[in-house]
């Protein structure tokens, strides 16, 4: 039982710690960069570059073959954030092409006691996840745009990200990989 809580404990600080990083580095960016929309920017790119990483430990951890259609992507995905944020998004809104969906979450664990001033009510500050998904997606040869078509911290009244497959790409190295 103790050590139960204790492994219940160290999650919630692993989260935290999460949040903490996350919003620092935020806060430093907007230091560095001139304007929001170089912000937004780089943060996509970071999590763009993050996710062309990130997939191959995916496949190999969840010992996944290809997906045939949209709805078995959306299932990874749904997935993979639970493996590494420990959130589990609803899909939902299928496009009647099922083309298109939404990812609704009811935490996103990067902003968590986070509030946003109001001269940066243009940043996409989760946009990090955004460019996480497109990069992963990038790599199994999925051309997706992905972007928060509402958020809770810019006071909507759910966090949703919105995925649109957009074409399926040859075997190539992705551009601006660094
Ligand atoms: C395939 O079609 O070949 C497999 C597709 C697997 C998609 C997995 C997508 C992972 C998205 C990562 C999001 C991470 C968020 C923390």
């Amino acid at each position: 039982m103790a050590r139960q809580s204790s492994r219940l404990e160290s999650k919630k600080v692993n989260s935290e710690l999460l949040t903490l990083t996350y919003g620092a580095l935020v806060s430093q960016m907007l230091r560095d960069f001139e304007n929001l929309e170089e912000v937004n920017k780089q943060l996509e790119r970071i999590g763009y570059n993050m996710g062309v990483r990130l997939i191959e430990d995916f496949l190999s951890r969840t010992n996944s073959g290809r997906c045939l259609d949209m709805r078995e992507t959306a299932d990874k995905i749904q997935q993979a954030f639970k493996m590494y944020l420990n959130v589990q998004p609803t899909i939902s809104n299928w496009a009647a092409a099922t083309d298109e969906f939404s990812l609704i979450f009811d935490v996103n664990p990067l902003t968590e006691f986070v509030e946003l001033p109001a001269d940066v009510s243009n940043l996409r500050y989760s946009g990090i996840l955004c460019g996480c998904i497109r990069g992963a997606l990038e790599m199994v040869q999925l051309e997706v745009q992905c972007q928060f078509v509402q958020d809770q911290l810019k006071g909507d009244a759910s966090t949703e990200i919105r995925v649109k497959f957009i074409r399926r790409l040859q075997d190539a190295t992705p551009a601006g990989v660094l």
